[in-house]
């Protein structure tokens, strides 16, 4: 046995450093940390593409536990790209002393929960063996790269990548004929900077989104003062509103300006830049006639600024309304399409039939290519933990369990797996939010947790399978008192991976009542949750059915 600990972390990204942080130097537990890449970053080790930024403003992006820090850290620009946010995660590494206790290139393969001596046996792809009595999952949610089965990739003689797995030393370029494959938030971010290098650059689009101008630049330092002076108020407003955000959405509804107010509304957001642009109404994920409003605000201006008629078409016909897809924001995406050396193809009337030698060929024609660029998103939320086989008490497998979706309570923890903790699991507000802020709530909410168990001589937590029914179908309910629900292509759902289940995955009713709710379940004695010993806590499990019959039984999962 390479390791006997109290508590295993899975994942060095902003979730695992914290977590490492919490339980070693909060409670004191002996804890170590894996990581499968060769450093920390989580997402940011991997995502490392052109023109990569974070979507979150940088003064909302960071942990809010430490005034210390915030008083030390200053960012360069309103939206960090990878170097910056890596140097800031490698300056609380060094701070909090986390590196003593993780370990790269390690990849977790299995996990599996040993009942009789109420521990986690984990194993990685090196071999190593760890036994812990928690287990916490920091995996990240968009951290599974979904390269798409297209036919011919393996013939084809030039070079590919994914973005979610870009080479560290950098992709060169220049002068090459690039194809990219995938529009979100991703490609949308790529594509201008891709744009600016190479020969060609062809963006494969399948589904046209709204993008809004993110407005990047660099701080002052009299902003950077403000966020120093302001630390207690900013954390306020992320933990206080819906997506973690430091800003507030608008407390109007569409109908309750006047139609030149609202284009004044929209135009201002859309000079300021950036995830705000969502703020500006309370209503626009709610009411379809609200949100019609944003769409043709945004189609307007795309088809202002693309010249190409066809292009602008393409780009300006979307399926879905604004924000029921993740909403990406950009830097010259709309402009690169004047660019002379860009071209776009639009799929939905001239779709991939396959990936030759040479290139890709659509329905009308072959596109010759030196490198192809798949901007094609993650197995979002349950990829990267469905990767690991995790086993529960009598072996039972969450791939089993989760065959027809995931299923959670609160999106901490999982019916049948004592001690596993999954850090914005699905069914939590997670890639809704702003994620650091998502992050520290669970982070905290486990110490607390792992704390309390301590603290009572509780050996062992899990969910009732009743919770775990009743928070399926609160998460199902959440996302149906949305718009949300209309975009049922959207990765939310599971869509963007061939034969994975059709379920809303994130909690849609918002961090600041989720908080609420994770706290009031807390001080009530963790109701929904079954403490004890090992035993117990089977017979109470089994009296209550497995978790898969009670969902389909609401008709919620499958
Ligand atoms: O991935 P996506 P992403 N043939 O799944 C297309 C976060 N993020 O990497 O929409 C052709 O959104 C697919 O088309 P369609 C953020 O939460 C954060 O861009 O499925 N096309 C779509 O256009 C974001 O939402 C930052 O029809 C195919 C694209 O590929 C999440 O990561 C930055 C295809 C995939 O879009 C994921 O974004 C970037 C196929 N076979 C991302 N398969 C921050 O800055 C897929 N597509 C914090």
């Amino acid at each position: 046995m390479d390791g006997e600990i109290d508590a295993l972390v899975i994942g060095a990204g902003f979730a695992g450093l914290y977590q490492l942080h919490s339980l070693r130097d909060r409670l004191g537990l002996s804890t170590r940390l894996l990581e499968a890449g060769g450093d920390l970053g989580g997402t940011w080790y991997w995502n490392r593409y052109p023109g990569a930024r974070c979507d979150s403003e940088s003064h909302a992006y960071r942990y809010f536990f430490s005034k210390e820090l915030n008083e030390e850290w200053e960012w360069s620009e309103r939206y960090p790209g990878p170097p910056e946010i890596l140097r800031y995660l490698g300056r609380v590494a060094e701070k909090f002393d986390l590196r003593r206790d993780m370990r790269f290139g390690c990849r977790v393969v299995s996990a599996r929960y040993d009942e009789g001596a109420n521990r986690w046996r984990v194993q990685t792809d090196a071999g190593e063996r760890y036994a812990a009595t928690y287990l916490v999952a920091a995996v990240g949610c968009l951290s599974s790269a979904n390269v798409p089965d297209i036919p011919g990739l393996r013939d084809f003689s030039g070079q590919w990548f994914h973005t979610g797995r870009w080479p560290h030393q950098g992709v060169d370029l220049a002068g090459k004929r690039v194809g990219q494959i995938g529009t979100g938030s991703t490609g949308i971010q790529a594509a201008p900077a891709i744009a600016q290098v190479a020969a060609q650059l062809t963006v494969f689009q399948r589904t046209a989104t709204y993008s809004v101008p993110a407005r990047n630049g660099a701080l002052t330092p009299e902003f950077n003062r403000w966020v120093r002076e302001n630390h207690a108020e900013i954390r306020a407003v992320a933990q206080s509103t819906p997506n973690g955000h430091a800003f507030r959405i608008a407390d109007r509804n569409v109908a309750d300006v006047a139609p030149g107010e609202r284009e004044a509304i929209y135009a201002a957001a859309w000079e300021k830049g950036g995830l705000q642009f969502r703020a500006t109404f309370r209503d626009l994920l709610l009411d379809p006639a609200a949100n019609d409003t944003a769409c043709e605000f945004i189609k307007r201006r795309i088809r202002a600024i693309v010249r190409d008629p066809e292009a602008a078409r393409a780009l300006s016909d979307v399926d879905h309304p604004y924000a029921t897809k993740r909403p990406p924001i950009d830097t010259d995406y709309y402009e690169t399409f004047n660019r002379d050396n860009v071209t776009l193809v639009d799929l939905r009337a001239d779709p991939i039939e396959r990936i030759t030698p040479r290139g890709i060929r659509t329905r009308s024609r072959e596109h010759v290519l030196d490198v192809i660029v798949f901007a094609t998103g993650y197995d979002a939320m349950t990829g990267a933990l469905l990767a690991i086989d995790i086993r529960g008490r009598d072996g039972r497998a969450l791939r089993e369990d989760w065959r027809a979706g995931p299923h959670t309570y609160l999106g901490l923890q999982v019916a049948g797996y004592p001690n596993f903790f999954t850090i914005t699991g699905p069914g939590s507000p997670s890639v809704l939010t702003n994620m650091p802020v998502a992050i520290e709530q669970h982070v905290e909410w486990i110490t607390d947790c792992i704390a309390h168990l301590r603290a009572n001589g509780i050996e062992a937590i899990e969910p009732d399978p009743e919770a775990v029914r009743a928070w399926d179908a609160h998460v199902a309910e959440a996302a149906n008192a949305t718009l949300l629900s209309k975009a049922k292509s959207s990765w939310y759902y599971g869509a963007n991976v061939p034969g994975k289940p059709r379920v809303f995955m994130p909690y849609a009713g918002g961090l600041a009542r989720y908080r609420k709710m994770c706290a009031a379940i807390a001080a009530k004695g963790y109701e929904g949750f079954i403490l004890g010993k090992a035993g117990e806590r089977a017979v109470t499990a089994a009296r209550s059915g497995s978790i898969d019959a009670l969902a389909a039984a609401r008709g919620v999962g499958v």
